[in-house]
């Protein structure tokens, strides 16, 4: 009687676990939205610091933001496992490269903490399939694979100053991840609306790109500025533009 009543407990056990390991992320899939530098200096009363020696001339991360399919998203979901930078410390100098401080490049430079927001914010709310390290390096991975402004110029669409259609550099994205991005504007200066964030959908593990479920194009006209980027100044003199990318 003794062993059925083992038999029976191990068997219920079992199954609650397997039934929690099973358990899905209960949000829908992801945006990993990365940010034009050149979009932030332009917008910010036309000046810019220079960039830091270590980050790089290109797009940079902005994060990793589980979304719902109605268009909503969780946010700061979990209070008691909040930023902790041990966690990631063996992805700091690729972090700092790569998914910089947007402040760095507005004007006065605003250093925002932005990794902290966006495991605080976003991060929090994926523990179902992220932990801090698998969270941040996943975003550096697909950063790794896809660069985005190599893709662009390899169609001709620079950061020049110059104009190009919205539908013309969705494309060109599309050509290779299979599916077209949403594209967020901001403005410069002179009110022309210019290329500031890229959002690119992924499935709710984060493994494999997908149509986004609805299109986050915000604010773009059809033909768009793709703005020059602040130039790596390691003097630490004030701002000039990259006139030959
Ligand atoms: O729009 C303001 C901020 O809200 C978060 N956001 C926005 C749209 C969306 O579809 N999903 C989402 O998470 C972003 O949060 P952040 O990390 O910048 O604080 C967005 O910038």
């Amino acid at each position: 009687m003794r062993g059925i009543f083992f038999i029976v407990s191990f068997l219920v056990l079992q199954s609650l676990v397997v039934s929690s390991s099973k358990a899905g992320p209960d949000f829908n899939f992801f945006y990993w939205v990365t940010y034009w530098p050149g979009a932030i200096c332009d917008s910010q009363k036309g000046c810019c610091p220079p960039t830091k020696c270590n980050t790089e001339s290109d797009f940079m991360i902005h994060g990793l933001w589980p979304q719902f399919i109605n268009g909503t998203w969780p946010a700061f979901c979990d209070q008691s496992n909040l930023f902790d930078i041990s966690k990631v410390s063996d992805l700091v100098s690729k972090m700092e490269k790569k998914w910089t401080e947007w402040g760095v490049y507005t004007c006065p430079s605003n250093e925002t903490k932005l990794w902290e927001h966006e495991w605080d914010k976003h991060g929090t709310c994926v523990q179902s399939v992220f932990d801090q390290h698998s969270y941040f390096q996943t975003s550096l991975k697909f950063r790794q694979r896809f660069n985005l402004l190599d893709i662009l110029r390899q169609k001709g669409i620079k950061p020049n100053g110059e104009f190009y259609g919205l539908d013309e550099i969705k494309n060109a994205i599309k050509c290779v991840i299979g599916f077209a991005p949403g594209i967020e504007c901001n403005e410069d200066v002179e009110g022309k609306k210019q290329l500031f964030q890229i959002y690119i959908c992924l499935d709710n593990h984060a493994k494999e790109f997908v149509e986004c479920p609805y299109v986050p194009d915000k604010s773009c006209a059809s033909k768009i500025k793709f703005p020059k980027l602040p130039k790596r100044d390691s003097l630490g003199e004030s701002l000039s533009v990259m006139s030959s990318v």
